[in-house]
């Protein structure tokens, strides 16, 4: 952003009180923040004691050789004997840990006493293959129990696990079985979606074909389906696991002790291999898990719908939530198989309290209509998440009015993979919400947004979003490239993180996050936010989904090309798109108003749900598609193209 900080041009003056019972109740309450700002490194010694040490830190934080950071570093633990064995010891064993529900409607309930048996049955076979502490382990797979077991029991031992998204190709699991070194990997036979039996052995088959390095392979049979089979290298996990013991005890390892390798794809060049260590992780997503979400594990339900080969899935299905005690759903699934109201039919069936998903399905559900979650008993939850992107306002409101009874805090949380757990958000029993703003960071967290000279920018302006001190859950470095990890987060501005996000500050000085730094456009000397144009845009009621890019143009640099799905009932027509350019003009202001406007049927999207403007500008710009390996359908881009009409 050279020429000028981001336009500051939504405005947006909706706002939601905490519910007084919530409030009244609530686990964290305004003071928080004045603990935490009067003695940051105390509040966090003090989250840190929710865990259970085998030794306990005596110190907080050693930052004496940045950006490499040691949170409690003379403390030792045990990452799933903190997430399961504790609970059974302390009397929950017979609470659920995880209700299962199947695609095909099959399902199973572990309490934390089983998960406590499953865990180290699981341990005792990584054990047996030969897998010993620091050792990497690659695990692909689908939605079911056994992936957040083989993830524990992997902690358990101190191996490292680098979970590889299960709809990923043969050649992503490659290169990432490569670059971590795993010589085990966890795998299915396949799993459900959409309906049918989806395959994974075949790429499995194939990567360690390619990789070269892996010994063994250890398969769930999940849907029966026939599966090729090397003797000397494939073991089923019924047949290996199952016949272990279920004592194993937990050995201690240091708090800087890596959890785990999480590969994020990045724009450009070779995958990163996010690496994550055990005590400051596991504080910071216990914290954020209990504080963000109110969580009473006593008798809440938590559903995050996320896959767990995303981050999400690590911090808010697996480690969070289980060293909290907490009970929830893992569902295998698409929200639409069998029918688009399998969500709510699921939110009715265990009764779920705490529902965390992505803008991407909220639109999605808005494009199916409200007639579809009124159909079903809702009236269970109390608290609404959100992460992933940034949430456009028309779709926080519906999410709030139509699964919220008009009545749930909504919670947009802002994070990455790399800060390993939430970094901003508002708290349910504490904020007045704002629809489409993840507002303040946490209680020990410290964030801003600066301009491109490192300074501070006043209430009301735009720029970078950055963190400013170091905080527990923090990737610690790249895998094997400390260098890269300088480059990529601590170069652009000195001492501090740059996360790559676009943000501006409100009059009351609370954060908007405007998408990645990347896709920001210049039209006319002006930096717009694409989120802001997109959010614009989803406020008109005949679209349902908007994705903005900046393409190429002689006259004002880059124009504004909006790629447009509408909603059920609109119809395709030059005067509809004359009407969005000028609901844009109206609500934005004449600069944001889009040269060209595309229905499509479709958008490019990750398997995590973020819409790839890159490919979106390579099709405005009429060029070769760049790489499409993480993208969940590769022929929406088909579509797309034959949408456009040769670039003028
Ligand atoms: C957790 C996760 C990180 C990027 C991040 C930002 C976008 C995530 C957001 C959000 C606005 C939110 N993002 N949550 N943008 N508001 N509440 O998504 O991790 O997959 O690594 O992506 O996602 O652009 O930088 P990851």
């Amino acid at each position: 952003m050279s020429n000028e900080s981001l336009a500051n041009l939504l405005k947006e003056e909706r706002r939601f009180a905490p519910p007084a019972d919530l409030a009244a109740n609530a686990n964290v309450t305004a003071e928080a923040y004045e603990q935490a700002k009067a003695d940051r490194l105390g509040f966090w010694a003090e989250q840190a004691r929710r865990l259970t040490w085998a030794k306990e830190p005596t110190e907080t934080l050693d930052w004496s050789n940045p950006p490499f950071a040691k949170w409690f570093k003379d403390g030792t633990l045990n990452v799933a004997y903190n997430c399961v064995d504790r609970h059974v010891e302390a009397g929950h064993g017979d609470r659920v840990a995880i209700h299962f529900e199947g695609e095909s409607g099959d399902g199973r309930t572990l309490t934390y006493a089983q998960l406590k048996d499953e865990v180290s049955k699981a341990a005792n076979a990584l054990l047996e293959l030969g897998v010993r502490k620091g050792d990497r382990v690659a695990i692909y797979m689908p939605m079911i129990p056994e992936t957040a077991i083989a993830m524990l029991a992997c902690a358990r031992i101190g191996a490292p696990h680098s979970v590889v998204f299960g709809g990923f190709s043969s050649d992503a699991l490659a290169t990432r079985i490569q670059d971590a070194d795993a010589r085990v990997v966890i795998t299915a036979d396949g799993g459900y979606r959409r309906g049918k039996p989806s395959a994974l052995k075949p790429a499995v088959d194939e990567a360690v074909e390619r990789a070269g390095i892996v010994e063994h392979v250890l398969v769930v049979r999940r849907t029966g389906q026939d599966v090729a089979w090397d003797d000397s290298r494939d073991k089923w996990w019924h047949e290996t696991v199952e016949r272990q013991s279920a004592e194993h005890t937990p050995e201690e390892f240091d708090a800087e002790h890596p959890l785990f390798i999480l590969y994020t794809s990045g724009t450009t060049g070779k995958p990163k291999g996010i690496l994550h260590t055990s005590g400051g992780y596991l504080t910071q997503t216990a914290y954020t898990h209990w504080a963000v979400f109110d969580l009473k594990p006593e008798t809440d339900v938590f559903w995050c719908t996320a896959d767990v080969g995303w981050v999400t899935g690590h911090s808010y299905i697996v480690y969070g939530p289980l060293a909290n005690g907490a009970t929830q759903v893992m569902y295998e699934g698409t929200p639409d198989t069998p029918h688009q109201g399998r969500f709510w039919e699921i939110v009715q069936k265990y009764g779920v309290t705490i529902l965390y998903t992505a803008p991407t399905a909220i639109r999605t559900f808005m494009k199916w209509g409200d007639d579809i979650p009124a159909k079903f008993d809702l009236s269970s939850l109390r608290v609404l998440g959100s992460v992933g992107e940034p949430i456009n306002p028309e779709a926080w409101i519906w999410y709030r009015k139509n699964i919220g009874a008009d009545a749930t805090p909504v919670v947009d949380t802002w994070w990455q993979t790399e800060t390993g757990s939430m970094m901003i958000t508002p708290l349910p029993g504490v904020t007045e919400a704002k629809p489409g703003s993840a507002q303040r960071p946490l209680p020990g967290i410290a964030a801003t947004v600066v301009d491109d000279e490192a300074n501070e920018v006043p209430n009301g302006g735009g720029g970078y979003l950055v963190l400013t001190e170091p905080w527990p859950s923090m990737l610690r470095t790249i895998w094997g490239d400390d260098q890269r990890f300088i480059d990529t987060y601590w170069s652009r501005f000195e001492g501090k993180y740059f996360a790559g996000d676009g943000a501006k500050r409100d009059d009351d000085g609370d954060i908007w996050l405007l998408g990645r730094v990347d896709d920001v456009m210049l039209v006319s000397g002006h930096n717009i936010s694409t989120t802001e144009v997109e959010s614009a845009l989803v406020s008109h009621p005949s679209v349902a989904e908007a994705a903005v890019v900046g393409a190429a143009d002689e006259t004002t640099g880059q124009a504004i090309v909006a790629f447009v799905i509408l909603r059920g009932t609109a119809a395709e027509s030059e005067d509809l798109v004359t009407e969005l350019r000028n609901h844009v003009g109206a609500t934005l202001g004449p600069i944001a108003k889009p040269k060209r406007i595309l229905p499509v049927a479709e958008l490019p999207k990750t398997r995590s749900g973020k819409i790839m403007r890159r490919l979106l500008r390579d099709v405005a710009e009429n060029r070769q598609l760049g790489d499409v390996t993480t993208l969940t359908d590769s022929t929406v881009m088909d579509l797309i193209q034959t949408k456009l009409p040769a670039a003028p």
